[in-house]
């Protein structure tokens, strides 16, 4: 399925009135609107192959109909977030799930649909019905040298695919860890893990980053060998200039401090990127801002102010892509609602004063400096962000074009009720 540029100019044209009088009285009430309007079209999430269909969890799996199931048509899927909102222009694979028969013809029905391969995930936390050896007891970290070879080797071919695809960057989560006392000696685990990573910097591309991305439990449920920054951080230190942490906002222990998080590792410029989605628990992979939306527009505040401070291109120098899981929603409908979120907390952010929030701090005027944020995030931008959107031929309202256009019946009817995507 594709959606014409016409239906979008027809919708945004029924919507124009209003939209006009909202954006307007919104111009008048903030400075600098264009300026935050330019930020915005020139900000793309990246979108992950493997939440195009419905998730699942142990207990059950619920299909929505119409779901990709071959990696072409999950580069349609996208290319339809992408149409309806033109901030979504690239899709981060997962290997083994998204292998390309042809990369070339990925590629090209990649850019008919105006799409660029962020970063690639391997996957050494399952096991795969044609591999020698098991994953069971961890990958990098594994006791036996024979499994640790085994998953560099999976690393060293999914650089090989994303040199194909024309992708800059490699994304490790690894799943290992313990799950009960006395199983790991935590010490070799970790000298395992970073001589195995040394292997993979060995052979990445000059022009390649590697995303290290901690994760605090689950699946195992007594110690993960990258648990947290400092894990990702030292092995980051310890590989070298090309290698970061990847900041997954469901990775953390409760209560964890993410923004403050977000401004050490940015400070000491090794925040490689995100993966954003929202969670009120575990690793929940909601959609992003449903459940704190005041935590990530902190979480932007911090990005704004970070990474003003080290002159970095807000678009360009750090990885922006979802991770999500739809038990229950849509995952398209899901995704423009995560998208419009990230922009909705990114345009708040460059709302604040920095050097009006700067002398409150050197004042100690904690009330004055709480207002000063507050006021930002009271502050409905929506009409700034649909402003953006339209400069960009893209939907006013996305999420109510796509259901005007009844695109998921449409894709029930191009590819049944039973369609299977790969991933989680
Ligand atoms: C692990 C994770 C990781 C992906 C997987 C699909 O929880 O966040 O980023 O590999 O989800
Ligand atoms: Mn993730």
């Amino acid at each position: 399925m594709r959606i014409n540029q016409s239906a979008i100019d027809q919708y945004n044209s029924d919507l124009q009135a209003s939209h006009e009088k909202k954006f307007h009285y919104l111009k008048s009430t903030v400075s600098q609107t264009d300026k935050i309007i330019e930020h915005l079209q020139r900000f793309q999430v990246a979108i992950p192959s493997w939440a195009l269909g419905a998730g699942g969890t142990r207990f059950g799996r619920f299909s929505i109909g119409g779901e990709p199931a071959t990696l072409e048509q999950k580069i349609e899927d996208v290319g339809l977030v992408h149409k309806l909102n033109n901030s979504s222009g690239a899709i981060s694979l997962h290997i083994p799930w998204d292998i390309p028969a042809n990369a070339n013809d990925i590629k090209s029905l990649a850019s008919e649909h105006g799409l660029k391969f962020d970063a690639m995930n391997s996957n050494t936390f399952q096991d795969q019905a044609n591999q020698a050896l098991s994953y069971k007891y961890g990958s990098l970290q594994h006791v036996d040298k024979a499994v640790r070879k085994q998953a560099i080797a999976h690393n060293m071919d999914v650089i090989k695919y994303g040199l194909e695809l024309g992708s800059k960057s490699l994304t490790v989560w690894l799943s290992d860890g313990s799950c009960f006392p006395g199983q790991l000696n935590f010490r070799k685990a970790f000298q395992h893990v970073l001589e195995s990573l040394e292997e993979i910097y060995h052979v990445l591309p000059s022009d390649w980053k590697l995303f290290i991305e901690y994760k605090a439990f689950e699946p195992n449920f007594y110690s993960m060998t990258v648990g947290d920054w400092g894990q990702s951080l030292l092995l980051a230190n310890k590989l070298g200039p090309k290698a970061y942490t990847l900041v997954d906002l469901g990775h953390h222990l409760p209560n964890a401090n993410i923004e403050q998080i977000v401004a050490l590792l940015l400070m000491e410029n090794k925040l490689g990127g995100f993966h954003f989605n929202d969670s009120k628990y575990g690793d929940d992979d909601l959609t992003v801002g449903s459940i704190r939306p005041y935590q990530l527009f902190l979480i932007f505040r911090e990005l704004v102010e970070g990474m003003n401070a080290r002159g970095m291109d807000h678009a360009l120098d750090l990885g922006w892509m979802i991770d999500a899981s739809h038990n229950i929603k849509d995952p398209l409908e899901d995704l423009l609602q995560s998208v419009e979120a990230i922009q909705i907390a990114y345009a708040q952010a460059l709302l604040v004063d920095d050097l009006e929030l700067e002398q409150a701090r050197a004042e100690n005027d904690v009330v004055k400096a709480q207002e000063i944020l507050q006021h930002a995030f009271r502050t409905d931008i929506r009409p700034l962000v649909a402003e953006a959107r339209l400069r960009n031929q893209a939907a006013l309202d996305p999420l109510g074009l796509y259901r005007k256009l009844k695109v998921r019946q449409e894709l029930i009817n191009e590819r049944g009720t039973k369609s299977k995507a790969t991933g989680l």
